[in-house]
C-alpha cells in the first residue's frame, strides 16, 4: 500500500505511526505541501480535495486520515481497532470530536506559529491566535478531565483514538500550544511520544 503525504503534517504522521504500530507496511510517496504538490492534476486525480494524506491500495483510493486509519486497522487484527462494535463506535466518537472540535484550535496555532514561519508567509495574526487559543482551552479542559480518569481515551488501552487526538501535540512546542496546566494531557502525550511507532515515523528535521 502506498501513502501519499507530507511527513511533518500531523495527518500524515499519525497514519504512518498507526500503521507502524499495527504492523502494516506503507510505502511513502511525498507530496510536498511547501511546493503546492497537493494541487497538481496527478495528485488531484487521487484526492480531489487537494489535501493529504491519501492511501492507495490497488485500485482503491482513500482520503481522510481517520478513514485511512480504520481501514489499516481492519487489514490486520490489532488492539488499536478492536473487533467490538462499542469500542469501534467509541474510537469513531473521538475521531469525530477531533475533526470537528479539537483540530480547530490546534490547526490555527500550528498554522500561525509554525507553518507561517517555515513557509515565510508573514507573522502570526493576533486575532487568529486569540481564537485558536480560546478554542484549544475549551477542548483541552474536557480532554484533560477525561485523561485524569483514564490512562487512554477508550477502554483504558491504546487505540486509534489516541493516535488521532495526540497527533497535533507533536508540534506543541514550536506551535506554542499552551499545554502547561494540563498535567493529564502531558502524561498521556509523553507515554505516546515514547513509542517507537511515533519515533520511527517522525519527520526528519
Ligand atoms: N480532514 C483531513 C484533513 C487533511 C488536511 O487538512 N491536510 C493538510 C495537511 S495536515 C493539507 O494537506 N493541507 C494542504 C492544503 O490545504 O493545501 C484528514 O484528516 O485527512
Amino acid at each position: 500500500m502506498k501513502l501519499y503525504g507530507f511527513p511533518a503534517s500531523p495527518n500524515t504522521w499519525k497514519v504512518r505511526a498507526a500503521a507502524h504500530q499495527i504492523g502494516v507496511p506503507l510505502e511513502l510517496e511525498i507530496v510536498d505541501l511547501t511546493k503546492g504538490a497537493q494541487r497538481k492534476p496527478e495528485y488531484l486525480a487521487l484526492n480531489p480535495t487537494g489535501r493529504t494524506p491519501t492511501l492507495v491500495d490497488g485500485d482503491f483510493k482513500l482520503w481522510e486520515s481517520s478513514a485511512i486509519m480504520q481501514y489499516l486497522g481492519s487489514k490486520k487484527k490489532t488492539p488499536l481497532w478492536p473487533d467490538d462494535a462499542k469500542a469501534r463506535a467509541d474510537i469513531a466518537r473521538w475521531q469525530s470530536w477531533h475533526l470537528q472540535h479539537w483540530s480547530r484550535g490546534t490547526t490555527i496555532l500550528i498554522f500561525e506559529n509554525l507553518v507561517k514561519k517555515i513557509m515565510g508567509i508573514g507573522e502570526p495574526d493576533a486575532k487568529a491566535l486569540a481564537q485558536g487559543t480560546e478554542l484549544f482551552h475549551q477542548d483541552a479542559a474536557m480532554l484533560d478531565a477525561h485523561l485524569g480518569r483514564h490512562p487512554y481515551l477508550v477502554n483504558d488501552t491504546l487505540t486509534l483514538a489516541d493516535f488521532t487526538v495526540v497527533a497535533p501535540l507533536f508540534h506543541a512546542e514550536p506551535a506554542k500550544i499552551p499545554l502547561e496546566k494540563y498535567g493529564n494531557i502531558k502524561r498521556w502525550f509523553g507515554a505516546q511520544a515514547a513509542l517507537p511507532a511515533w519515533q520511527e515515523t517522525a519527520p526528519r528535521r
